[in-house]
């Protein structure tokens, strides 16, 4: 079968520099650092970052204790808020927080590392300027006209170099006079040495005393070095070409509870000199060759079209009646979401947080931080099935430098075995409370973080993974339940309490949110147990599972209950719907397998509407897409380009946060692909608006990469690799199933609508609808 290679993927592009960082920056990164582009003709901005640059922590002025108390526990406020629950059926959020919440010091921010601004000498009317991000290479670039020159600045921040890479040329010779300084905030110590073509600067934040350090390189053909005013300045007249590489450190590490490394200067010292050491083509290349390899794994075609609007015009014109053009945003939005993931989360460094990498401010909202009651999670939605599963590694090292702090949580919070966390974490191991009523409990935060882990070993069938990496933290979340589960005496059941479904009504017991989760993470510590041969803590699981209250319910409307009693109020268009949490990320419910539960979730969405913040919406999708209503899963991802997108394609949750960007990438994929329970399903949820196109390399369970062409809204051909020999099963529409290499058609056992049959590893299988006549 054929597909094409790669479709097409537009460029994000402005036709002016930016004004407004968030709404119209362009951002550029390689997970552990990242800078975003104004693109200013005579002044050009270059905000930085360095994602592990926070003030607070153990050596904050303010003081910090993890979240927990440092003497003694919160046993009895515990009880007392179990008590009142139990007596009175709920307790508001208020009274709960006044019980058990805690007012925190020294949290702390993420922080910008600072600005590198380039004065340009020109002179002349400005023209044809155009700023762009081409996702196919991860190269930002600012071309422009100007006096009868043409010129041409490339950015692009390198993994394998580990530096940002800023190129600037002119088609004339010796026309490149340049001034290069770095901007630090004045939050922080700051010492600047000069020497011949490089510029460092060194320091600590005063909050933390935490070291940082960055370095910038000069390399330039012709024209000659000039000795600056300032020493935060660097001074070129008359070259032909000019090359600057940036790279930042500090002094963190991932370490409970000291969370202190090495000195950063020797680290950015030696990056920048190797770096400089190349020429900028070998740079671009490595750059390239590490990039693309991960982007071009997945292409989408749904018949986009060369557009010559700005993203901008694309975007303000969306839904007004061109089609093709409102697909090529569609493409676009998708494509983009998988390059912010490779540009915000790479092995080595931390996981994307709120904004990604990406933050230009000391006072982030919510301290640019990890909020796990949602987002961080759904940061990864995109990673295993947009084919980037090497993303997801930060979150796992996240996952387990939360471990040790977050057994001193569980333990002095609900005196409970095991680990875990609440509503939001930082860098410095904070798994305790905080004091905000209407979101701060959420214990249920490590067992939802830790359904990513097996889900990656669900995909890549990777058992060594799941052995050393993914079960470790399972198992230990899972005891922290064992432990924490106390009985509802009304039936029996093994409950959560206290219970709080994020940030809606009030405290109870067993809010469905929380049951569901607990279930899930039991069923998949138990498979993992009986994959590894855990068989007595298997056992254990065993009796738990069987007691354990679902959370499942239906209620008087029709709808899928929020809580244990029967109290949704079918007028509350709350953004969070976290009651569906067993229809995704979860497995429990689906169409085929629970279709009744499946409707009272629709009924549910329904009452709750179309709209939400940006990453309410993108969660909507990804609902949709499981009750298999690809129209809707479409029109709510017209609602969000129309209420919660900005120019640059951000997500606006108000303010920018980036998890809306990565919950609609992922939820463009499920309406094509899904495999979550067990089968395969290609096309689950088409939209009709995308009658005709084709996807390739997306990812299912089981170790399987999916190619689909469709026609007329149907199927015409699909082709499975399968990475692993064993059994695939297939949601059967009808299909016949034939090898590649060979074109013989191979036997399949049917029933109760799967089809299921053997492959071998690294072959290719081909999947037709029985009514078409041959295959290829
Ligand atoms: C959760 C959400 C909020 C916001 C915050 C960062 O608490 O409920 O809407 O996204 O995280």
């Amino acid at each position: 079968m054929t597909l094409p290679a790669t479709a097409d993927v537009v460029p994000l592009w402005f036709d002016s520099p930016a004004v407004d960082w968030e709404r119209e920056g362009l951002p550029i990164g390689n997970g552990a650092m990242g800078a975003v582009i104004f693109g200013g003709v005579e002044r050009d901005r270059i905000q930085l970052n360095e994602k592990s640059l926070w003030t607070g922590g153990p050596d904050s002025k303010q003081g910090y204790d993890f979240g927990v108390p440092p003497n003694g526990n919160q046993h009895k406020a515990l009880a007392k808020t179990q008590k009142i629950i139990a007596e009175q059926g709920r307790m508001t959020p208020e009274a709960a927080a006044e019980l058990m919440g805690r007012d925190i010091k020294g949290y702390g921010n993420y922080q910008t590392f600072g600005d590198l601004y380039l004065e340009v000498a020109g002179e002349g009317e400005v023209s044809a300027y155009r700023r762009e991000l081409d996702l196919t290479t991860g190269v930002a670039s600012v071309s422009y006209r100007q006096g009868g020159i043409s010129y041409r600045r490339e950015y692009f921040y390198s993994y394998p170099d580990q530096v940002l890479v800023v190129q600037l040329s002119a088609d004339q010779a010796a026309q490149l006079n340049i001034n290069a300084s770095l901007d630090i905030p004045d939050n922080r110590s700051q010492r600047f040495v000069r020497q011949g073509s490089s510029l460092t600067v060194q320091g600590a934040l005063n909050d933390n005393q935490l070291t940082y350090a960055g370095k910038l390189t000069l390399r330039h053909k012709g024209g000659k070095l000039q000795v600056a005013d300032a020493d935060t300045e660097l001074h070129i007249l008359a070259a032909d070409e000019v090359t600057l590489l940036f790279s930042a450190a500090t002094g963190y590490a991932p370490k409970y509870p000291s969370y202190r490394g090495a000195n950063p200067e020797p680290r950015v010292n030696s990056v920048v000199n190797a770096a400089a050491a190349q020429p900028y083509q070998q740079l671009r290349e490595r750059h390239l060759s590490d990039y693309q390899t991960l982007f071009s794994r997945v292409a989408l075609d749904v018949g986009q079209i060369e557009a010559e609007d700005t993203t901008a015009q694309l975007l303000a014109n969306y839904g007004q009646g061109n089609a093709a053009a409102d697909r090529t945003l569609e493409t676009l939005y998708f494509q983009f979401g998988r390059y912010l993931l490779i540009s915000s989360s790479r092995a080595g460094s931390l996981p994307a947080n709120l904004q990604g990498v990406w933050n230009h401010s000391n006072t982030p909202p919510w301290n640019a931080d990890y909020h796990v009651n949602i987002n961080l999670q759904m940061n990864y939605w995109p990673a295993m099935v947009t084919n980037l599963a090497e993303t997801s590694e930060p979150l796992y090292a996240f996952i387990d430098s939360l471990i040790e702090p977050g057994r001193v949580s569980a333990q002095k919070l609900l005196g409970a075995r095991g680990w875990t966390l609440f509503l939001n974490t930082n860098i410095w191991g904070f798994t305790g409370v905080i004091a905000w009523p209407t979101a701060f409990w959420q214990p249920e935060a490590a067992a939802w973080l830790t359904r990513q882990y097996f889900d990656y070993y669900r995909f890549t069938q990777d058992e060594v993974f799941l052995r050393e990496r993914a079960y470790p933290a399972m198992k230990e979340a899972t005891l922290f339940w064992l432990d924490a589960l106390v009985t509802d005496p009304r039936d029996g059941t093994l409950v959560v309490s206290p219970s709080f479904s994020p940030e809606h009504g009030d405290f109870t017991v067993a809010a469905a949110m929380s049951q569901q989760i607990v279930a899930e993470l039991l069923r998949n510590t138990l498979e993992a147990a009986n994959i590894l041969g855990d068989t007595a803590f298997a056992k254990q699981l065993i009796v738990v599972q069987a007691k354990l209250d679902s959370g499942l319910r239906i209620g008087h409307w029709g709808q899928l209950q929020e809580w244990k009693a029967d109290l949704d109020d079918p007028d509350s268009q709350h953004r969070h719907v976290s009651h569906l949490y067993a229809l995704h990320p979860g497995r429990t419910i689906s169409v085929a397998d629970t279709p009744a539960l499946a409707q009272a979730a629709k009924v549910s969405l329904n009452a709750r509407g179309d709209g939400g913040t940006g990453w309410s919406q993108a969660w909507k999708i990804n609902f949709w897409a499981r009750l298999a209503d690809g129209d809707r899963a479409h029109k709510v991802l017209s609602e969000q380009f129309k209420r919660s997108t900005l120019p640059n394609l951000w997500d606006n949750h108000p303010p920018f946060q980036i998890d809306g960007n990565f919950g609609a990438t992922a939820g463009i994929a499920e309406m094509l692909l899904q495999s979550h329970t067990g089968s395969i399903a290609l096309l689950p949820a088409l939209p009709s608006v995308w009658s005709k196109g084709s996807v390739t390399g997306l990812r299912a369970r089981g170790d399987v990469t999916v190619d689909i062409a469709w026609q007329d809204g149907k199927l015409i051909r699909a082709s499975l690799l399968a990475g692993r020999s064993g059994e695939l099963v297939l949601r059967d529409y009808g299909y016949k199933i034939a090898e590649a290499d060979t074109g013989r058609e191979v036997t399949t056992r049917s029933k109760d609508g799967i089809i299921v049959f053997s492959t071998k590893a690294g072959k290719r299988y081909h999947i037709m609808p029985k009514a078409l006549a041959a295959f290829e």
